[in-house]
């Protein structure tokens, strides 16, 4: 079926919220710790993507709470997931598909309230730090938080670099990775974490969200070197690799995996400098380094008045590919890219210890959390996500909704718990069986045996797309690419 960039419908929100003065009493209701990590994928220790990867601050809350073994983004980038999740709603509906996009500039997003906002306008005392929202100037408008702690991201790192990077790679300036000599205590994320602990000592007057936004392992991988030791390079395994594995991609898929062919970012020229393990290493270190941050927190929550009346939901913008399919970063459709950690914890969640396995979203956090704190929802038809509270204390619980990734209008992905169906905006299709093919190495989308299957996941695509919401000039990083034809 040929792709039409057909305007889906943008109906206004109406207000329709409850009166705070029915609400619960704020005493009563629980605070929230809001963990947003960028671009970690399943490599944890609680969703066993990596057999190496150590995560034990991570894995600890999983162990306490409900970890999602099968979440999903609903983009894989930064700024169309991030307003995805923020507003609850899906970017096939909004608009919002690339990074050089403000959510706000959207039509279907201008009356939309933000799920800070929406706390902050039902009695809570609002409160973030890092990245949240994908551009900084979003923090800045008062419209979400009481307080905002931007945090000094890491461009100062890469000044102390210098141009030449760490990686051993000719030309850094994409991507680059490695130990860097600074101490812990100057990252970026430390210092943000450290803000967000103050906030955790200090007598709140109201109940409290409180967001923290971790920036790493976003590129460029660089950590401290004490970050390293547990990583060894001749001895940390690289991702599963099938020799041929593109052989069976229909022409869309082969071209997603060449978006970065003709950059330092390219997989042939990471193997062919002999990179791949110190690569594979450096995103580990990245993970390790942002779960200790994670356990300051959690250490600091612990130990604070607010341990046992704080809900925590924990989740990561979207996956990162190493290699796998012979790609890096995200911007793909294959669980690399759209499988995230996902957890919840805290008052509310009962099924603790336990790993959902149905196929959920980071649009369905929105829903989950209101229903967590007893907020009314925002307006009538603002949330497109799912309340995962059933699964907080039944994670076998009915769930008939699969999961959806969009990346640019008209290519997706649908998840269930069994299969992954791509379809791209030329009519290319992969299916994947993740009963028996874990690795996406087996591309079923031409076998007769499937044509069943196929069938009924092509009726859970949606019927439209939004076109693109505004777009701001291209960064210099992002490249020219046509994401609706093979060639
Ligand atoms: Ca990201
Ligand atoms: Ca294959």
């Amino acid at each position: 079926m040929p792709f039409s960039r057909c305007l889906h419908c943008c109906l206004p929100f109406f207000l329709a919220g409850l009166l705070p003065s029915i609400l619960p009493a704020a005493e009563s209701r629980p605070n929230v710790l809001f963990i947003a990590i960028d671009d970690l994928n399943d490599w944890t220790g609680f969703l066993g993507g990596h057999p190496d990867v150590k995560t034990p601050h991570m894995d600890r809350l999983a162990a306490q709470g409900v970890s999602f073994g099968n979440a999903h983004c609903q983009a894989p980038i930064c700024m169309p997931s991030r307003a995805s999740l923020l507003t609850g709603t899906y970017p096939h509906r909004n608009g919002i598909y690339v990074i050089e996009q403000n959510y706000h500039d959207a039509p279907l997003l201008k009356e939309a309230v933000t799920l800070p906002q929406h706390f902050k306008s039902n009695g809570y005392r609002t409160l973030g730090c890092g990245k949240i929202y994908h551009r900084a100037n979003d923090h800045l408008d008062g419209r979400d938080w009481d307080a905002y702690q931007p945090g000094k991201g890491w461009m100062w790192l890469k000044e102390i670099v210098g141009p030449k990077g760490v990686s051993g790679l000719p030309d850094p300036s994409i991507f680059d990775f490695g130990p860097v000599n600074v101490e812990p205590s100057q990252m970026g994320d430390w210092e943000v974490t450290d803000w967000a602990i103050e906030r955790l000592r200090e007598k709140q007057d109201a109940p409290f969200f409180l967001a923290v936004g971790l920036i790493t392992p976003h590129l460029p991988h660089y950590t401290p070197q004490s970050f390293f030791e547990a990583y060894p390079e001749d001895q940390i395994s690289l991702p599963n690799i099938l020799a041929g594995d593109l052989d069976d991609l229909p022409p869309m898929g082969r071209k997603f995996t060449r978006y970065f062919d003709s950059t330092p970012m390219s997989h042939h020229n990471i193997t062919r400098h002999g990179l791949w393990h110190k690569a594979v290493a450096s995103y580990l270190a990245c993970a390790t380094f942002t779960d200790t941050c994670v356990g300051r927190l959690l250490g600091a929550l612990e130990e604070s008045p607010y341990a046992d009346n704080t809900i925590i939901v924990l989740w990561s913008d979207h996956g990162f590919h190493l290699g796998e399919k012979m790609h890096w970063e995200k911007r793909s459709l294959w669980e690399r890219s759209t499988r995230v950690p996902l957890v919840f914890a805290g008052p509310g969640i009962t099924a603790r210890g336990r790993t959902c396995a149905r196929p959920v979203g980071l649009i369905d956090i929105y829903p989950t959390l209101i229903d967590l704190c007893h907020l009314p929802k925002p307006n009538s038809d603002q949330l497109q996500g799912h309340s995962l509270t059933p699964l907080l204390s039944d994670p076998d619980a009915k769930w008939n909704h699969p999961v959806l990734t969009t990346h640019h209008p008209g290519n997706h992905a649908i998840r269930t718990e069994r299969w992954r169906y791509i379809r791209y905006a030329n009519g290319d299709e992969e299916l994947y069986d993740h009963d028996s093919d874990p690795n996406e190495f087996y591309n079923l989308a031409k076998s007769k045996a499937h044509t069943e299957i196929i069938q009924e996941l092509r009726t859970a695509l949606p019927p439209s797309c939004a076109d693109y919401a505004p777009r701001l000039p291209r960064q210099k990083f992002t490249q020219e690419f046509d994401w609706f034809s093979p060639d």
